[in-house]
C-alpha cells in the first residue's frame, strides 16, 4: 500500500544512498528472507510512515505497537506488498532527551551522522543553550555542526562564530543565510550521499527554511515556515512533528518541531567531551573526588586564577554536572539492585 506521493523521496533510490552499510546489513539473520528494510519517514501516534529504495510507504502496525518506541531516521525490516512492520534494526546512533513528566525519553532522531544544531544572529543565540544540545550530540555520538542562520541581518556575523567556536574542540560553525542556494553548497561537505543530518533548534530560527533550500526545487511538498516575533526572534512553532526528507543530489535530512527547553540528562560522557579542558585538568587536582570549588591544590581553580580558563565556562560546567546528576535517574543493575 503505497502513500501518495508526498516529496521527492519518491524517487527511486539505493540502499547505500538511503545510509544502509554493514552495520545493519549484519544484522539480517534467516529469518528475515524476504523483507525489505525500509527507513521511518514520519511517526504519529496511531500511524507511520517509511521511505524504501523505490519511494514512500505507510506502516502496517500490529495491535500494541507504541510508535513511540520508533525515531525518524530508525531502520526496520517490512513484509512487501503487505507493508506489515516486522522488526527494528539496532541504531548507530540516537538522539533522545527526557522531557518533563515523560516516562521514557523522548526520541528525536535515529541513524544521524551530523547534527546540524542551528540558531540564528538574533536574540535565540545563547552559548549555554548552544552546550546543552553539544552535550547532547557528543552523548548520542553524533557529529554537531552549527549553523548560524540570518547571517544576512547582521554586520558581524563572524563574532557570533568566533564565540561558537570557542565552545567545543575542533567544533564547526557555518553562517548561512537560510533562503539561499547558496546555504546549500555550504553545507554540501556534511550532505553527500548515504548521509543523514537533522535539523534543531529553538522555534523560529529557520530549521525549516533550510530544509526546504537543501530538498531543492523538485520537492513537492516543501516544509511550512513561519515568521517571528520581533521583540525577541521567538518563534511560532510552525513545525509541529518530525520528518525524512531527501536532499537534492545527496543524502537525506530530518527536520524537528523547535525545542523549548533542553534538560540535560544521562549525558556523563558529552559533557565531559564537551568541556575537555576541565575534564583534562581534573586529575591534577589534589583530591580524587575534587569539586573545584574550594579545595585545596585544586588544578581547575589554578588555571582560573592564572587566566587560561573561562570562569563562566566553568560555573557553566558546574550547572550541567549538577543538572545532569539530579535528572539521570539512578540505573538498576542485573537483579534489580541499585546501583
Ligand atoms: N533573513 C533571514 N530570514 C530567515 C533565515 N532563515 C529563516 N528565516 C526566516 O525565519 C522565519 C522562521 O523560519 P522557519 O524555517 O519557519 O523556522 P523553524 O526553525 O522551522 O521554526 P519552527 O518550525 O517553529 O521550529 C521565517 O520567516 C523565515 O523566512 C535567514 O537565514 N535569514
Ligand atoms: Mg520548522
Ligand atoms: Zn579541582
Amino acid at each position: 500500500m503505497s502513500e501518495p506521493r508526498t516529496d521527492s523521496a519518491a524517487e527511486p533510490s539505493t540502499l547505500a544512498g538511503m545510509g544502509w552499510s554493514d552495520f545493519f546489513a549484519d544484522q539480517i539473520g534467516p529469518d528475515d528472507a524476504g523483507l525489505v528494510p525500509m527507513r521511518i519517514a514520519t511517526v504519529h501516534r496511531a500511524r507511520m510512515s517509511a521511505v524504501s529504495v523505490d519511494g514512500p510507504h505507510r506502516m502496517m502496525l500490529q495491535p500494541h505497537t507504541n510508535t513511540g518506541d520508533y525515531a525518524v531516521g530508525d531502520w526496520v525490516l517490512v513484509e512487501p506488498g503487505t507493508n506489515w512492520l516486522r522488526r527494528r534494526l539496532e541504531r548507530k546512533t540516537l538522539l533522545q532527551r527526557r522531557v518533563e513528566g515523560g516516562t521514557q525519553p523522548q526520541l528525536t532522531a535515529a541513524n544521524v551522522d551530523t547534527l546540524f544544531i542551528v540558531t540564528s544572529c538574533n536574540a535565540d543565540f545563547n552559548v549555554a543553550r548552544l552546550e546543552r544540545y553539544l552535550a547532547l550530540a557528543n552523548q548520542a555520538g553524533t557529529r554537531p555542526v552549527i549553523l548560524l542562520t540570518k547571517a544576512d541581518t547582521v554586520e558581524d556575523a563572524d563574532a557570533y562564530a568566533a564565540q561558537v567556536t570557542a565552545l567545543q574542540r575542533g567544533l564547526q560553525c557555518v553562517t548561512l543565510d537560510g533562503r539561499s542556494g547558496a546555504a546549500a553548497a555550504a553545507l554540501a561537505p556534511w550532505c553527500g550521499e548515504g548521509q543523514t543530518v537533522a535539523l534543531i533548534g529553538s522555534s523560529g530560527v529557520g530549521k525549516s527554511t533550510l530544509l526546504n533550500t537543501l530538498a531543492g526545487p523538485d520537492q513537492d511538498a516543501p516544509q511550512q515556515t513561519g515568521g517571528i516575533r520581533e521583540s525577541d526572534a521567538k518563534g511560532r512553532h510552525t513545525t509541529t512533528s518530525r520528518s525524512l526528507h531527501r536532499i537534492a543530489g545527496g543524502g537525506w535530512v530530518i527536520d524537528t518541531p523547535g525545542m523549548r527547553t533542553l534538560h540535560v540528562s544521562d549525558a556523563a560522557e558529552g559533557i565531559e567531551q564537551l568541556f575537555a579542558e576541565i575534564t583534562e585538568l581534573a586529575p591534577n587536582c589534589r583530591f580524587r573526588d575534587c569539586t573545584h570549588e574550594h579545595e585545596p591544590g585544586c588544578a581547575v581553580q589554578a588555571a582560573v586564577k592564572a587566566g587560561t580558563l573561562d570562569p563562566d565556562r566553568l560555573s557553566r560546567w558546574r550547572k550541567l554536572q549538577d543538572e545532569n546528576r539530579a535528572k539521570t535517574p539512578v540505573l538498576k543493575g542485573p537483579r534489580g539492585n541499585k546501583r
